[in-house]
Formats: C-alpha cells, structure tokens, sequence
C-alpha cells in the first residue's frame, strides 16, 4: 500500500507543544492546489488543539516558497485559493513563525507576512515580484507589506517586483530577524514564547505625500507598458485610506481580472520560455568545464562590457589588446563603465574598484594562456577573426572554451582555424553587454555538448538569459531583426517618414523605433557591410539606397549629430528633419515610386509581419530549437514588448490565418526574399500555432 504521507507535499512534525509545517512540493515548493489544501485543513486542525502553544512554516530543499503555482494560472481557479488559507492562518489563535530559508517570492511572502514572526537564513531573498509576470500580488500582500514598511516603501518594492536579501529585508523590517545558525531551531523557540502579532490589525505606518509622490512617480517611469504596475500603486494606496478587508476584496478581485489579461498570459509565456530555453537536446546531465579564469580579446565597446559583466560576477579577467596604446584607451573604457554605474547610484564605489581590480589589460597575448574560457571581440571581420583564432589556438591552454563574440559571421568557419574546432562556440552579447540580459550561444557544428553546456553555466553565473541558435547569417536575433529593419525602409520608399515608422513601433510597445535604433548605434558599420557585399547582393532583392544617401553626407547618426533625424545640442529626443525628407522625397523620385499614405496599422503589421515570417524559416531550419527561443531573444535583446510575449506568441494569439495574409501582402509589394515561409503556410494551413508546434517537439 503507498504511504499516503510519503506523496503528501507537507510534512508535519509535532515537537512538543510546537508543529513544525514543512512544505515540500519540489522544485520550488509552489503554492499549487494540493499544498494550500493540505494547509488549510492543518491549520483549521491547529485551531481547534488547545494544547499547542506554537507553529513554524519553514520550506524543504532550497526554497521557502517561491510562491502560487504559475503554471495553475492558465486553469480555472481551483478551491481553496491561498486568501482562505491565509484567513485561517491568522484565525489560528497559535504564534505562528515563518522560517524563511531559500526564496521567499509572491505567494510566498504573503504567506510569510500571514505569519506572526518572520526568521530568514542569511542567504534568503525575499519579494513581491508578481508585477513581473503582469499581475499583482492576490493574497493580502499589497495590503499587508505596507503596515510593516509603509506606503512608499511598498510601492517601490511592489512596482518594481524588486528582491530583498535578507540583511536588507531585515533592516527595512520585512523579516525580523535574520539567523546564522539553526533556523527552524530559532523559529521553534520563538513560536513556543511569542504571541500572535496579526499584520491586519495594524495601520500602515503614515509617510508623507511627498515621499509617496516620489514612489508613484518612479513607479510609472519604469513600468514600461506593463498594466499591473498602476494597479498595485493604486491597491498599496488602499492600506492608508481604507479598512483592511475592503482593500483585500479589491485587491482580490484585481488580481483575478489581471491574471486573465492577455499581458499577464504573455509574460508568463516568457517566463517558462526562459525556464525551457535551456533544455537542449544532447546536453542534458553534461557537465560543464570548469571555470574560474576568463579572458577578453579586444576592448572596444562589446569587449570591455563583456570584461565588466564576467567581472561583475566575480571572476578574473585578462584582457588582451594589439598594442599599449589599444590597451589604454580599453583601460578607460572599463573606468567609464564603472564610473557610470557608480555615478547611477547602481554600485557604491568601494565595490565597483574592488571588480575594477578583478581585470588585468596588457597587449602581451600569454596573458591568454592560463584562461578556462577566451571571448574573442575583436572588429567584425572574416580574416581579422580567423587570424585571431589562429593565433588563439597555439596559446589557449588545452580544453579551454574559445569563444566568438561574432554577431553574423560563420562560427564553422572560424572554427575551422584551429585544430580544435569542438571548443569552439558563438557567444553573442547585446550592448552594452554588461546591461543587456540576453546570450546567444552559437553552436557550431564540431561544438562539443560541455561547451554548449558550458555557454549556459556562464550565462547562470553572469545573470544572462541563454538561448541556442545554429549557425547562419546573423543567427537568430539579428538575421530577424534585419529583415524586419528592410521592411520599415520599404515602408519608407514607399510613403512613411522615418518618424512614422519609429511612433507607430514604439506605440506598439518598442521603446525605440528601428531609425532610432540605428542611429544610435551608428549608420557607418552598416555602410561598411553593405559596402563590402555589393558584389555579392542578389540582384533580385529590392534595395533601398536611403541609408547609402544619409552616409554619404557624413550623417552616421547621433555621434554626428545628423542621421535618420537631426540631434540639436541640448535636446532630448531625436528631431525629424526637413533635409532627410527631401533626400527621401528625390530618392523615391529617382526609383519611380509614387509615395502613398502609410497608416500605423500597416507599419505595425508589415513590422510583425516581416518577423515572423523569418522566424518561421529559422524555426523550420533548425536554427532555433523552439518558437519561445525566438520570442525570448526579441524580447530580451531587441525590444520587443515583454506584454506582447515576443513575435511568435503575438502571432499565435492574432491567429495564423491573418498572420499569413500580411505575409502575402508583403510579399506582393517586397517581392525576392519575402516569400512566405513554408511552416507559416503548413501552420495556417491546418489550423494549428507555433506554440503546438512546440508542444509536439518538446515529445
Ligand atoms: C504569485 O505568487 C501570485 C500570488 O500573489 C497570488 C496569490 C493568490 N510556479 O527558475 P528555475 C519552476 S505569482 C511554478 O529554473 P532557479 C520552473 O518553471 C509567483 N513553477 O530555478 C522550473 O521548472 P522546470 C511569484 C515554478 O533556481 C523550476 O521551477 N513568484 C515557479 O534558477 C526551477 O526554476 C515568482 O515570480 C512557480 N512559482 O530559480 C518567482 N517558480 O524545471 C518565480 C519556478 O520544469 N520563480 N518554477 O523548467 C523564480 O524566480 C525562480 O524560479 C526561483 C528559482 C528564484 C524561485
């Protein structure tokens, strides 16, 4: 007979006078249906025994609790919701104390502020991080964390989703106290001596109204879109101006409308797409090399973010350039970085010298040689990158990771330089590479398994989201991006201003537009490339010479002052000019095209049109492993709209069938090279979506 105890997900152990409560529900003991049955019913029990004096809620393995099952969250409620477990926790006429080991995250905090004391491991974080996957918290946190710190400290905890180690939470009063030593052992004393100390019968503490504007004001600054961020200022507000139990049937009753929002449904899509990116066929159980020592080949703008970000996460890092004056100028370059972040507020200074320290700069390439893994970023150049490989090869220590930093160029082929093709692998980062969260990992055709699963461990360590992509021009992100960037300069030739096209994308959520985009990483390399290909372009392919013209009068963007727009001394946002207008106006002339009226509607549709019409050639490709690969690399590396859920996720809720029509249309007017992709086609063919195309290969 099975033990029904043993598939129990709480454990209950009596001590005395005091129950001990463990959840344990692995991975991350979530809060699913089966756990707040099982509490309910234990503390409904703990009612009614007049002869205990206390309880302790503490989580088995890692976490406390990391809160509400996310994956519930796309089902009908399922009875009892956590709210009535946390009534009968506080009808409980037992102390109840929280001993908060691990993470202690949406649900459950709330579960912790139901308590009557909170005790937390040192290394434990804390948090209400819920707006992040676009709801609020449902259980009384909105209303209960306020009464311990206050309405402007809630609101900036709450808003930004933000996480508290446990010395921080401690000061601010979150938890009570934190323990070095036996945790449970600490909260069982305490349950047994203390008293009831209910949240809910308190007040929230008064702030003034400045402090509270000021709160509000950067609440709404960085919510970027995002619905519930508005609606938790708006319910922590309700814990200074209305009772208790009036603000927690609103709060309720929010959460439940948000939780069904298409926002909330996108955001928990590129939650678990981040969770699912890295399952990767053949490198499951692999472990990764060891590594302790980087190296960065190259300090130019991608070569000394890359050195901040390994540093930041606190390893050494050697840093190698051609000659002193190169190794000066990338000195600098890292200063400036931490100056910045310094200047920012992010970092106090004392710690930003302290990573500073961690790298060493020289033009003497043995500094290579003792490194477990070697970033090449040096300039986007076939033969430059093959003749660093070269000479990598014969200095890297035996089994060390080579990396390139490429972000278009043919990883096998650099590969192919040395005669260790298997260590070779792509590591894409984004700029500024110590912010951007995204890393692509290239994995070439010799890349052997412990150095894709190596790629991953990094991206861990240094706080990156990794997706896989195989090799091809441009790899995932930047081949999609360029195509749809094409596609925004059709629109231009054919009748939309440069400023139309970056409103309308960043109405739709973008916070910048294409032209602002690139003229602020410059229209220069750009040239260069396309300067470099002309040879090679199919003549098929419509090209537009716009970006040649604006070039060609020195415009390279905002470094000149000039580019897609004008950038006047002293102002803030990129000016349209009456110049680039008439250079576009002679342009179309020149190329026969008779400009039209462009709407928003069709900007935002040919945009999405463009890129998932290339996602669907990757995807059938291989290139990608899975559709929420895509949408997580274009929400995490090019902007795209996290309430959205990234192209892929957009198309599958807009329906396949009006999807293909906008390709067709693009088609029409775009001709060579925007051909409807054949899964697209398949797809809407058959009535299915990108997400069960996934569902049937994850099989
Ligand atoms: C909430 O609480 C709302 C309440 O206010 C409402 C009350 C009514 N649910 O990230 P990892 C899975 S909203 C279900 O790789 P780590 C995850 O998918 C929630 N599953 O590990 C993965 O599964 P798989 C507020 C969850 O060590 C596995 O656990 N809470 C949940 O890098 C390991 O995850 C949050 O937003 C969940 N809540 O990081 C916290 N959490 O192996 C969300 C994780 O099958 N979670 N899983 O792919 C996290 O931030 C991180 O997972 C955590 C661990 C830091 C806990």
């Amino acid at each position: 007979m099975p033990d029904p105890a043993a598939s129990s997900p709480i454990r209950i152990q009596r001590v005395g006078t005091v129950a001990i409560v463990t959840i344990d529900n692995p991975p991350v003991n979530a809060l699913s249906q089966a756990v707040r049955r099982e509490l309910l019913a234990a503390f409904e029990t703990f009612a009614a025994d007049a002869r205990m004096t206390g309880i302790v809620v503490a989580g088995a393995g890692r976490d406390f609790v990391a809160g509400a099952d996310i994956r519930e969250m796309d089902l009908p409620l399922l009875d009892p919701g956590l709210p009535e477990v946390i009534l009968a926790m506080e009808a409980c006429p037992h102390p109840i104390v929280a001993a908060i080991n691990g993470n202690a995250l949406g649900g459950g905090l709330e579960l912790a502020l139901a308590c009557d004391r909170r005790l937390a491991a040192p290394d434990a974080t804390v948090g209400l991080p819920e707006v992040k996957l676009g709801i609020i918290p449902g259980a009384g946190g909105t209303q209960r964390l306020p009464r311990l710190v206050g309405v402007a400290e809630a609101i900036g905890l709450i808003a930004a989703g933000r996480r508290l180690r446990a010395p921080e939470a401690a000061a601010l009063g979150v938890v009570d106290r934190v323990v070095e030593g036996d945790l449970v052992e600490a909260a069982k004393k305490e349950a047994a001596e203390g008293s009831k100390r209910r949240l809910s019968a308190l007040s929230a503490p008064a702030d003034d109204a400045a402090q509270i504007d000021k709160a509000v004001a950067e609440a709404s600054r960085a919510a970027r879109g995002v619905p519930a961020v508005g609606k938790a200022v708006e319910m922590v507000r309700l814990a200074a101006t209305i009772p208790f139990s009036d603000a927690l049937r609103i709060e309720r009753e929010t959460f439940l409308a948000l939780r069904d929002s298409p926002e909330a449904k996108a955001l928990r899509h590129l939650f678990f797409a981040e969770r699912n990116a890295q399952k990767v066929p053949g490198i499951a159980g692999v472990r990764p090399r060891p590594l302790a020592r980087a190296a960065v080949i190259g300090a130019g703008t991608m070569g000394s973010g890359i050195a901040v970000a390994l540093a930041d996460a606190g390893l050494p890092v050697a840093v190698v350039e051609r000659d002193t004056a190169a190794v000066a100028q990338g000195r600098e370059r890292v200063r400036a970085i931490y100056d910045r972040v310094v200047a920012g507020g992010r970092l106090a200074s004392g710690a930003a010298e302290e990573r500073f320290a961690r790298i060493s700069f020289g033009d003497d390439w043995s500094a290579l040689a003792g490194a477990d893994l070697v970033i090449e970023a040096v300039f986007e150049e076939m033969n430059i990158k093959l003749e660093t490989f070269r000479h990598l090869d014969a200095i890297a220590k035996p089994g060390a990771v080579l990396a390139t930093n490429t972000s278009y160029l043919d990883v096998d082929r650099i590969a192919a330089a040395t005669r260790r093709p298997q260590d070779v692998v792509g590591l894409h980062f984004f700029s500024p590479a110590n912010v951007m969260r995204l890393l692509e990992i290239v994995r070439g055709k010799a890349t052997a398994p412990d150095v894709v699963a190596t790629g991953f461990a990094l991206a861990r360590r240094i706080g990156k989201v990794a997706v896989v992509a195989g090799v091809c021009e441009g790899f995932i992100g930047n081949r999609i991006y360029s195509t749809y960037r094409r596609q925004m300069e059709y629109l231009v030739e054919d009748g939309a201003w440069p400023e139309d096209v970056d409103r309308a994308i960043e109405a739709y959520g973008f916070a910048m537009g294409p032209f602002a985009v690139s003229d602020l990483s410059g229209l220069d390399i750009g040239w260069a490339t396309r300067k470099r290909r002309a040879a090679s372009r199919d003549p098929r392919e419509r090209y537009v010479a716009i970006a040649d013209r604006l070039c060609e009068q020195g415009r390279f963007g905002r470094k000149t002052g000039r580019g897609w727009y004008r950038y006047p001394e002293g102002a803030k946002k990129p000016v349209p000019d009456p110049e680039v207008r008439a250079l576009i106006e002679a342009e179309t002339a020149r190329r026969g095209i008779a400009r039209r009226a462009v709407t928003a509607d069709e900007i935002q549709r040919r945009a999405l049109a463009a890129m998932i019409n290339e996602a669907a050639k990757i995807l059938a490709e291989g290139i990608a492993q899975r559709a929420s690969d895509i949408d997580l690399v274009l929400a995490n590396g090019y902007g795209f709209p996290g309430i959205r859920g990234g192209p892929l996720f957009a198309a599958d809720a807009r329906g396949l069938g009006s999807v293909l029509a906008d390709v067709e249309a693009m088609h029409a007017v775009s001709g060579f090279g925007s051909e409807p992709a054949p899964l697209l086609v398949e797809l809407a063919g058959t009535g299915s979506s990108f997400a069960k195309w996934d569902a049937g290969r994850a099989q």
